[in-house]
C-alpha cells in the first residue's frame, strides 16, 4: 500500500543517507520510488543498492516524455541498473511514442506506469482535460499502472471505475501535499506514494510505521 518516494534531502537537514532511510522503513514499504534528484546525486547504482538493502521493488520515476526510440534507450539503461518499473507521461501518445516503450518494457520484464493526471494545481490546465483519454490509452496498452493524484480523490474514483481491476493505481500527494494517509486507498487507489513527510522527518522509520498503520485503519473502515 505504501510506496516511499526517496527524494533527497533526507532527514530534516539532509543529515541521513537514502540507504539509512531504506533500512529504517523497509518493513512498511511495498516499493521505493526514485527520481532524477537521487539518481543525479548518487548515480544509477543507487537503484540496485536500494533493491538489495530493502528486498523491495524500485520504481524509477523520470516521467519519460520523449519520442518512443529515445524512451526505449533510457529504459534499457534503467533495466540494466535494476529498475522494476518506470514512470512515463501518457500524454506522449500512441504512434512512435509510448507504445514503443511499453513493447520494449514487456520484453525486458519492466513494468510501465503512465501519468494520467498530476497532484499539483497546474494539472487542471492541460493534463486533467485529457484524463479519461489517458486512462483509455493506458488500458489499451495494457500497462501495469497509472498515476492518479491523492489530492483529487474524485479522479481516483473515476479511474477505478474506468480501469476496474486491470491496472494498479498509484496516488502521490499524501502528507506534505495535503492528502491524509489512507484517503486515496479509500477512493480506490492500490498504493499511496509518500515522500517528504517520511524522508525529511527526524525519525523516518517511526513516521513510515504511523503512515502504514493509518492506511490499515482507513482501509479497514472504508472497505470493511
Ligand atoms: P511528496 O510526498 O514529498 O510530496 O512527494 C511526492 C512524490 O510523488 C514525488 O516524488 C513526486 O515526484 C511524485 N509525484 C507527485 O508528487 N505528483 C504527481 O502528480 C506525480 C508524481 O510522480
Amino acid at each position: 500500500m505504501l510506496v516511499i518516494a526517496l527524494d533527497p534531502p533526507f532527514g530534516p537537514s539532509g543529515e541521513y543517507s537514502g540507504l539509512k532511510i531504506v533500512e529504517e522503513t523497509s518493513a512498511y514499504a511495498v516499493s521505493y520510488k526514485v527520481g532524477l534528484p537521487l539518481v543525479l546525486e548518487s548515480g544509477p547504482e543507487v537503484i540496485r543498492a536500494i533493491k538489495e538493502t530493502s528486498g523491495k521493488r524500485v520504481i524509477v520515476d523520470f516521467k519519460l516524455a520523449d519520442i518512443g526510440d529515445i524512451m526505449v534507450r533510457v529504459l534499457r539503461k534503467l533495466a540494466e541498473s535494476g529498475a522494476n518499473a518506470v514512470i512515463a507521461h501518457g500524454f506522449v501518445g500512441v504512434g512512435d511514442g509510448v507504445e514503443k516503450l511499453v513493447e520494449e518494457a514487456r520484453m525486458l520484464g519492466v513494468d510501465v506506469i503512465l501519468v494520467t493526471a498530476m497532484s499539483h494545481r497546474g494539472s487542471r490546465k492541460y493534463l486533467d482535460k485529457h484524463f479519461e483519454e489517458l486512462l483509455a490509452d493506458a488500458l489499451e496498452l495494457g500497462v501495469h499502472g497509472v498515476v492518479v493524484p491523492a489530492t483529487r480523490p474524485w479522479l481516483i474514483e473515476r479511474a477505478r471505475k474506468a480501469v476496474k481491476d486491470e491496472l494498479k493505481i498509484y496516488a502521490p500527494g499524501v502528507g506534505v501535499q495535503g492528502a491524509e494517509p489512507g484517503s486515496a486507498l479509500c477512493a480506490g487507489a492500490d498504493y499511496e506514494i509518500v515522500g517528504r513527510y517520511i524522508v525529511r522527518s527526524p525519525d523516518p522509520g517511526k513516521i513510515a510505521r504511523e503512515v502504514y498503520e493509518a492506511q490499515l485503519r482507513s482501509v479497514r473502515t472504508c472497505r470493511g
